[in-house]
């Protein structure tokens, strides 16, 4: 097996389980296994919050933080900051975060969903999806995670499913994200798109397409912030298809080249997790793996995925790096549009 080089910070305390007799629970042969104490994250977790799901933890002075797409009880989500000593065990503020304008006068999104948390130098910064004259992505920063200012929404309506890399590439911000329309988008591609300053967003570029694959066939739209490695960006995001009783949303693995990620380099053609377990099958919304986040050691391999379990609950699953990668190599399956430059 190959010894792959992660290239990011050691977090000795990444949360840990190890597979059970060697099992794995996700595509049969896939390298990945869920967290056997799942869902990590309940029902009405907090008071006026039916429930949360699709959200994004970061480690942070030695411990965790997150945010948390909060489905309060009037339906309207908005987002929640959450603490943990294990990444495991979240204690939820009470209320939603408050953003602020650049001036520090109060912002508030109308909604606000599916939240993704990437730190770039030194700063945090919260993607997530709203209302924009129709959904599209807005932007928050913050290095104390007490003041959270608001920047310019980066791409016109309709837009959903934005993160940002955790580095500059080639000294520009990069983020991935996925055009849609103002509905439940029966279609959808990822797209890379480049800023100098989080302001000016262009140089938009094709990165990957709906699948050949039926798991993937109707969307895609990218998940958690991709995890740099000497193979490239290791991306685990979303795929959906479209069954006669619904979406079906399941987890996928890729990897894009590291210094042009509009080029896939792999593309697994299996699914790594679909929905199986009764949190994922059932809920507010049945059968959707959606993964936000993840928690990875560059010393030891170990990447725990965080997934919105269907728009209910928060999953917890873990993979290896170097087992991770061998299987989406050895299981890649690249198009002509995944592996083109991205620009027509
Ligand atoms: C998508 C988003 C996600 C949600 C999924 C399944 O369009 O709204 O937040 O998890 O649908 O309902």
């Amino acid at each position: 097996m190959s010894k792959v080089k992660m290239i990011s910070p050691a977090v000795p305390n990444v949360p840990w389980q190890d597979r059970k007799d060697g099992k794995t629970t996700g595509c049969p042969d896939a390298p990945i296994w869920r967290y056997n104490e799942n869902p990590i994250i309940g029902r009405n977790p907090v008071k006026g919050v039916a429930r949360i799901f699709n959200s994004a933890v970061i480690p942070y002075e030695g411990e965790f933080i997150g945010v948390f797409r909060g489905e309060q009880t009037n339906g309207i989500p908005y987002i929640y900051l959450g603490h943990s000593k294990d990444a495991i065990h979240w204690d939820f503020n009470a209320n939603k975060i408050d953003f602020v304008d650049e001036e520090g006068k109060p912002f508030m999104p109308v909604y606000a969903y599916d939240p993704r948390l990437v730190k770039v130098e030194d700063t945090y910064y919260i993607i997530w999806c709203q209302d924009f004259f129709g959904a599209s992505i807005g932007m928050a920063k913050t290095t104390d995670f007490k003041t959270f200012t608001r920047i310019e929404n980066p791409f016109l309506p309709f837009n959903r499913n934005a993160v940002l890399f955790p580095r500059k590439i080639n000294g520009n911000f990069m983020m991935l994200s996925r055009p849609s329309d103002s509905g439940h988008t029966p279609f959808g591609d990822i797209f890379v798109s480049e800023s100098p300053d989080l302001v000016y967003w262009g140089k938009h570029r094709h990165v990957m397409g709906k699948g050949n694959e039926w798991w993937e066939s109707l969307k895609i739209g990218g998940g958690a912030a991709p995890i740099e490695t000497s193979e490239g960006w290791l991306l685990f995001y979303h795929g959906v298809s479209g069954t006669c009783n619904g979406y079906v949303y399941s987890i996928g693995g890729a990897i894009l080249d590291i210094d042009n990620p509009s080029i896939v380099k792999y593309r697994c053609e299996n699914f790594l997790l679909t929905p199986e377990e009764w949190y994922e099958e059932r809920g507010f919304v049945p059968n959707v793996c959606f993964p936000c986040a993840t928690i990875h050691d560059s010393e030891s391999g170990k990447i725990a995925i965080y997934y919105g379990a269907a728009d209910s609950y928060v999953g917890l699953a873990f993979t290896e790096l170097d087992e991770i990668v061998d299987y989406i190599k050895s299981n890649s399956k690249v198009s002509a549009s995944d592996t083109e430059i991205g620009i027509r």
